[in-house]
């Protein structure tokens, strides 16, 4: 499963491996909605990923200079989200090939677009600085070139900020082999999700 708590320092990730890891998390009481991610940081147990993403951007201002500013990257991130959660849930979905058919039209026709717009000319999505939304585009840029080769060819402005995203130290460290960027999904990873969730047949 994806990371459910992170300490702080650089982050340690523990995974749920077993239903036995959940039920215990859950009888900690520190699930307030019965669900993970769980993320450890300064004192408290965070959950809920955008409160737990919005926390650390602001924490690391990552999230803009003022109002206007946040609420085009929260618009960016959100839009970013949507596209990530349609890559996430393919493991779990019958009709994988359906499901790569739908990710593929909609990345190149709603999605990359907007992007590729927003930054001709801008080296970040808004303000001329580095934000959350920045980190989650090319997250989310990696994630398409796993599943479709040279999906970035008609989207030079994307590219190019990929690449210039790949310079940031903390980022290069972050894609050297050996670290803690996900791998791509496998079939060990989907059984495992469906066993600790109690989840008992794929989604449509
Ligand atoms: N809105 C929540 C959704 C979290 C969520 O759906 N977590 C799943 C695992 S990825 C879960 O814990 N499912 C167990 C359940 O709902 O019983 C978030 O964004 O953090």
């Amino acid at each position: 499963m994806r990371p459910y708590v992170i300490f702080c320092s650089q982050f340690d990730e523990v995974y749920l491996t077993t239903r036995e890891q959940y039920e215990q998390l859950l009888s900690d009481g520190d699930l307030m909605f019965q669900q993970v991610p769980l993320v450890e940081i300064d004192g408290m147990k965070l959950i809920q990923t955008k409160a737990i993403l919005n926390y650390i951007a602001e924490k690391y201002n990552l999230h803009g200079k003022d109002l206007k500013d946040r609420v085009m990257i929260n618009m960016y991130s959100e839009g970013v989200i949507d596209l990530m959660e349609m890559i996430m849930v393919m493991p779990f979905t019958a009709d994988k090939p359906a499901q790569l058919q739908t990710i593929e039209k909609k990345a190149k026709e709603r999605y990359l677009p907007v992007f590729e717009k927003a930054l001709s000319g801008p080296i970040y999505l808004v303000g001329g600085k580095l934000s959350c939304a920045d980190v989650q585009l090319f997250e989310c840029t990696l994630m398409l070139e796993e599943l479709f080769c040279g999906v970035l060819k008609d989207f030079s402005n994307v590219k190019a900020f990929q690449g210039r995203m790949t310079e940031i130290p903390a980022i290069t460290k972050f894609l050297q082999p050996g670290s803690q960027r996900k791998p791509k999904p496998d079939e060990i990873y989907a059984k495992t999700v469906m066993e600790v969730f109690n989840f008992n047949k794929p989604l449509k």
